[in-house]
């Protein structure tokens, strides 16, 4: 028989699904926030989480808890919008769910099985951010942080990440490929796929690593070639956006969505860390690349994008704001999905126009005070003529 709480339970998520979410009153004109996160860890199923029958569950207890969840790839398909998301279970495992909504900013709710992925590598512990690529050969591909021990270090936490590939038509079912090899790079994480053929072969962001934390002599973000998707090798990665000093991407960078083609650049919305006295800070940089050629940048607006601001600052991992996917329509919207603190989702939303605009207009950083100052001094003459 089922338990009565049930009811009660089943009653808030229903609640929580239902609750319109809004425009908040921050401004920058680059983009909107929303009042509410798209999804919390509350808005896990109720039977995801309890045993319902009353003989077996007579306390209804939790019996599997969902932690939180975050990182999420996204897609826009047959009129509605699709988060594949991080779960983490009250056990640090994380796993993989879809979410769907017919608005993108509230509404989504999950389907009642998570992702069943093919268990193809028995020394893979957690999986984890899974980038989405709608690509030009047909597939949905899927490319997530395939997480292992690292035998040969006798560190307990010593692990070895690499990138896994997937493919759908329908995020049902799912067909595991080889993991991408990089030959120059022992680890991988935040790896995305690029949407088109580049000279003909599947082209990839990397994220060269030398250890599992630290990327160590990697770069940033790196650009590299295949021609076999199934057994994907990539030989040389070329770094096309640079960890820089005294920026926001000094520790470290990755990519975040896949790139969404503008009118005059590929789009990159990607995370930068750098190191402060209250440990790593995440936040998330935008820059643009050619058309013709997505590994050159044509585009670097000075600092932050976007960063954890408000209730966002606080959870499971303080002080980080995280992308994986991003929803782009045929109208020129685009809807960037974002954890805050490694521990629940948010939406923000913008034109294609005005990233671009941003990209474009937007001063590049002059890497040193005197010249930020210069630069600030500048912007307030003119303003202060105007103002006259
Ligand atoms: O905890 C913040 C993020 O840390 C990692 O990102 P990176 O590889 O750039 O350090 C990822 O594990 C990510 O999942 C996590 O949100």
């Amino acid at each position: 028989m089922l338990h009565k709480q049930y009811y009660i339970e089943q009653e808030k998520l229903d609640h929580l699904i239902a609750r319109r979410n809004q425009k908040s009153s921050f401004y920058n004109g680059i983009y909107d926030r929303y009042e509410y996160p798209v999804l919390t860890r509350e808005f896990a199923p109720v039977h995801w989480r309890y045993d319902l029958n009353e003989e077996t569950n007579p306390y209804f207890m939790e019996r599997l808890g969902i932690n939180a969840v975050m990182n999420s790839g996204a897609i826009y398909m047959d009129g509605k919008y699709y988060l594949v998301v991080r779960v983490e279970g009250n056990d640090r495992k994380s796993f993989f769910a879809v979410a769907e909504s017919e608005t993108g900013i509230d509404g989504f709710h999950f389907w009642d099985y998570p992702v069943v992925l093919p268990d193809t590598c028995p020394e893979e512990t957690n999986v984890y951010d899974m980038r989405l690529t709608q690509h030009e050969d047909g597939w949905i591909y899927g490319l997530f942080c395939s997480e292992s021990k690292d035998r040969e270090n006798t560190d307990l936490s010593a692990a070895v990440a690499e990138s896994g590939i997937v493919r759908t038509k329908d995020l049902k079912t799912w067909e595991r490929l080889d993991n991408l090899k990089t030959l120059r790079s022992p680890q991988q994480r935040n790896v995305a796929l690029h949407p088109e053929f580049v000279d003909g072969k599947y082209a990839f962001y990397t994220r060269p690593m030398d250890g599992f934390i630290e990327t160590g002599s990697g770069g940033g973000i790196g650009f590299g070639l295949c021609e076999d998707i199934t057994h994907a090798v990539i030989d040389e990665e070329k770094i096309i956006s640079k960890r820089i000093y005294h920026t926001l991407t000094e520790s470290k960078n990755g990519a975040g969505a896949p790139p969404i083609k503008g009118k005059k650049c590929w789009i990159h919305i990607s995370h930068g860390v750098r190191n402060t006295a209250a440990g790593l800070r995440y936040v998330l940089y935008v820059y643009g690349t050619e058309l013709e050629n997505p590994s050159k940048v044509i585009a670097e607006p000075s600092g932050v994008f976007l960063v954890p601001l408000g209730n966002e600052r606080v959870g499971d991992v303080s002080n980080v704001v995280f992308t994986n996917g991003a929803i782009a329509r045929e109208n020129g919207d685009i809807y960037i999905y974002y954890a805050s603190c490694d521990t629940r989702m948010h939406v923000a939303t913008t034109t294609v126009d005005k990233l671009e605009d941003y990209l474009f207009s937007t001063p590049k950083d002059p890497l040193r005070s005197a010249d930020c100052v210069k630069q600030r001094c500048e912007l307030i003459g003119r303003n202060l003529e105007l103002l006259k």
